[in-house]
């Protein structure tokens, strides 16, 4: 499979995810009680994807990461009603009034900064650009996590859904995977996570076992392992992230990472053409989000 239909499958299947679970948001496992086929009920995405076209426009205008610009770009895409995190407002509203991108987001939570999801959730374009070198990845991560998450936990989390987009685009075996996040990652709890994520793989746990073991809610701690989880269960894009959205819980951004990553492992062509063609259209819809991934494959490997 081609790299250029990875890096296109990586985006349009994070918007895809966003779009299928946000209808859901916030419903408990029990209440995300589907039956059949699963259908894209209103095709709308929100802050999440809204935040992942400002991370691919700043990477590719900038030929990379640009802090000012990126800050920039989250705050001309913003719109209120897509539902953005508590933090993630406040970080934008006072880079808006004035503060530095490298200070305003050390404000937020009493001076400890967002460890929620926000960073990992938008961070799909990362993951594609900078496949091919891990340090490089994860320095990215958290820079362009601390526009609005300066939490460790919050970068790091960043930073492994990254990752785990970067081995799908390599084609990592599934087997090797697990492996190559553990020996990548940094922080204890995420390591904790991550073996948690290998022992329930074993068992086949039920769902009641992952949301408990793995989480289901807006901390990235509680989100990209489900994430990770969730896509490495299954064979296809559309079983995984069906399975990642009927966690309930935080489903919009679940859905949104397990199809990032799923996007990227399986490509633009395994992603359902009903959901595609539901996918919002319009200046920054679907055709848009498409182009940004064509146009960060080639910024990457023609750099015109
Ligand atoms: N201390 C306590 N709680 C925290 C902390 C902290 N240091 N950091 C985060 N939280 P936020 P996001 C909790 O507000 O990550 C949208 O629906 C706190 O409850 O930075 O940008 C998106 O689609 C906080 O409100 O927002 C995502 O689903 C929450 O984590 C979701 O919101 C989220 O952190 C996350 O957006
Ligand atoms: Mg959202």
């Amino acid at each position: 499979m081609s790299l250029k239909s990875k890096f296109i499958g990586a985006l349009i299947g994070s918007a895809i995810g966003d779009a299928l679970g946000a209808p859901l948001e916030g419903n408990s496992m029990e209440e995300v009680n589907f039956g059949g086929d699963w259908k894209m009920i209103s095709g709308r995405y929100t802050d999440d994807t809204e935040m992942m076209i400002g991370v691919a426009e700043s990477l590719i205008e900038n030929r990379g990461f640009n802090g000012a610009d990126m800050a920039v770009k989250f705050i001309q895409n913003y719109h209120a009603r897509r539902g953005y995190g508590p933090g993630s407002k406040e970080a934008l509203r006072r880079i808006r009034g004035g503060e530095s991108w490298e200070d305003a987001s050390g404000k937020l939570f009493g001076g400890k900064g967002s460890y929620g999801n926000g960073a990992a959730m938008r961070i799909a374009p990362v993951g594609i650009f900078y496949y091919d070198n891990a340090d490089k990845l994860r320095e990215i991560a958290y820079k362009s996590s601390h526009v609005t998450h300066s939490h460790e936990l919050g970068k790091e989390g960043a930073a492994l859904q990254a990752f785990s987009i970067a081995l799908a685009v390599q084609g990592t075996e599934k087997e090797a995977m697990l492996h190559d996040l553990k020996e990548f990652v940094k922080n204890v709890i995420y390591k904790e996570k991550l073996r948690k994520i290998e022992a329930l793989l074993a068992e086949e746990a039920d769902k009641k076992a992952i949301v408990f073991e793995l989480g289901n809610g807006q901390e990235a701690f509680n989100s990209v392992p489900t994430a990770i989880y969730s896509f490495l269960r299954f064979d296809s894009f559309k079983d995984a992230v069906v399975y990642a959205i009927s966690l309930g819980g935080d489903t919009d951004t679940i859905g949104a990472m397990t199809g990032a990553i799923s996007g990227a492992y399986y490509g633009e062509g395994a992603i359902p053409v009903e959901w595609v063609e539901r996918l919002e259209e319009g200046k920054k819809g679907r055709s848009y989000i498409k182009w940004l991934g064509e146009e960060l494959y080639r910024v990457k490997f023609f750099n015109d």
